[in-house]
């Protein structure tokens, strides 16, 4: 029987081994979940930024430079904008924009964030499921030290990670229920593993792991759950998750991330920078394989997704 993988992803990093597992296995046998604990309204529209960089990117439509966004964006929106004294700390391109505008009027309508995903999806060609985690409202906020809560995208890109950061809260979590799709795909016959992509552990993958009866399906499934680190070198690839850690007063390391899923997971990926850890991740009770989890090229990629089933296959023998 082919063997379906699902993968949580939260942005870039996600999006990244989503495409690898795209490109490896036939439609049908991949479902990508993304994070939607980044949403929010801007200007009147609702922004999903992990679901539109994972559907870009499976539309080879992404914005390889800025990571977000569309290829190719012009500003001119934006910059009218801010001639006017509007908001203009969100870039917004010109073509994500469109993306925006057509969510925007969908969930008008009364369609759900799923299908508008879907019908976006499905205009944009791409052959693999991407769900968003839940249709329900999640706002992940981020606890500062000076006792400030900021919203995510206010910490994130307003005020640039700049905050130090004492621990998050996923508003709404507890009542929001996983989108259609979500439980089914783990309860698949063909289910093979779950693929916890390297995202940002305490932002992008938690909100995920958090929903209401998502954890209960991870064991009732029985298959391998795969955490790839997100942290190589002791270095987050993008984002603030280097940072986070130290702040929350944990080592910035691979070996972190592990500790911070044990329990969660069944296996653990480290990069070639990391060998050197793989004792003392496996002395936490999680097997552990050591390959290059850094994506340059598409083939990076591909292989990385390829390791990954592998070892996939090994736990579940
Ligand atoms: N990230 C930035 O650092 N600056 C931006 O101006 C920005 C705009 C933006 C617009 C649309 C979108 O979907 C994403 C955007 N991002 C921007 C990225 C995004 O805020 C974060 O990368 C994710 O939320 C973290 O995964």
């Amino acid at each position: 029987m082919a063997e379906h993988i699902v993968a949580l992803s939260g942005g870039v990093g996600g999006a990244k081994l989503a495409l690898g597992f795209a490109h490896l296995l036939a439609p049908g046998q991949l479902t990508v979940i993304a994070n939607t604990g980044d949403d929010f309204t801007h200007l009147g529209l609702k922004i999903c930024p992990d679901l539109d960089t994972v559907m870009y990117t499976l539309a080879d439509l992404n914005n390889k430079e800025l990571g977000w966004g569309q290829a190719g964006e012009t500003w001119q929106f934006l910059d009218a904008l801010e001639k006017l004294g509007g908001e203009a700390w969100f870039r917004l391109g010109d073509r994500d924009m469109a993306t925006h505008i057509r969510r925007t009027g969908l969930l008008a309508e009364g369609l759900s964030l799923s299908d508008t995903t879907l019908m976006m999806c499905e205009a944009l060609g791409i052959a693999h499921p991407l769900l968003p985690m839940t249709d329900d409202l999640v706002a992940t906020m981020v606890r500062t030290r000076s006792g400030e809560e900021l919203a995510f995208q206010h910490y994130f890109v307003r005020d640039r990670c700049e905050p130090e950061v004492t621990g998050f809260r996923f508003q709404g979590l507890e009542n929001a229920l996983p989108a259609p799709g979500v439980l089914s795909a783990l309860g698949r016959e063909d289910l093979a593993a779950v693929v916890i992509c390297p995202s940002n552990p305490f932002v992008s993958v938690d909100p995920i792991l958090y929903l209401p009866g998502l954890m209960q399906a991870l064991k009732d499934a029985g298959r391998p759950v795969i955490a790839v680190s997100p942290i190589v070198g002791g270095m987050a690839i993008k984002g603030p998750a280097a940072k986070m850690m130290q702040e929350l007063g944990m080592p910035s390391s691979a070996l972190a991330v592990a500790t911070h899923y044990q329990g969660r997971i069944d296996g653990f990926v480290l990069d070639e920078a990391d060998a050197d850890l793989r004792a003392a991740v496996e002395a936490l009770g999680i097997p552990t394989i050591v390959t290059k989890t850094v994506m340059i090229t598409l083939a990076d990629r591909i292989d990385l997704a390829r390791s990954v089933l592998e070892f996939s296959r090994q736990l579940s023998a």
